[in-house]
């Protein structure tokens, strides 16, 4: 099985700006531990980052018969962004949302995800361990869409 996992606008700077927030953990330290647990279960794995939203839109289209799973973080657009969740629908492929924080105990607008309800679940506040545990998830969606 391919999982993509998409990353939005700012986590290319994840460990190098607001550590009290975010961590220490670099994005491409989190891409390593991914691959490394992937690999246990025998997925393939597709880790990208972008800042623009058009972007993460259109790897999104292309994703039907590219991946079995999306594993998507996508930052400040979960709560601003109809395309987004626009594009997640009209795809179909199963998507799982997730958050490094937990977006429920910060601020009132991090409340709201315009994503929620076409993903499969949400993965938020574990840290980096938000994206291991989303291996383990994607592997089930997959394991049970067959
Ligand atoms: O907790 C998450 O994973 C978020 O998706 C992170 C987004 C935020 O807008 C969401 O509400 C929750 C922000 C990503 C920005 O990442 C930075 C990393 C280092 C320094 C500054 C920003």
């Amino acid at each position: 099985m391919k999982i993509l996992f998409l990353n939005g606008p700012n986590l290319n700077l994840l460990g190098t700006r607001e550590p009290e927030v975010y961590g220490r953990t670099t994005l491409k330290d989190i891409e390593a531990k991914v691959r490394e647990r992937a690999a246990r279960f025998g997925a393939e794995i597709d880790f990208r980052q972008t800042n623009a939203e058009g972007e993460l839109v259109a790897w999104i289209q292309q994703s039907k018969g590219y991946c079995n799973v999306i594993v998507l973080n996508a930052a400040a657009y979960t709560h601003t962004s109809i395309a987004l969740r626009d594009a997640i629908s009209a795809v179909g492929v199963p998507t799982i949302e997730i958050h490094l924080s937990n977006v429920h105990a910060r601020e009132e607008f991090r409340h709201k995800s315009l994503i929620a309800p076409v993903c499969k679940g949400q993965i938020a506040g574990f840290g980096a361990d938000s994206y291991i545990l989303a291996v383990e998830a994607a592997v089930n969606v997959n394991e049970s869409s067959k």
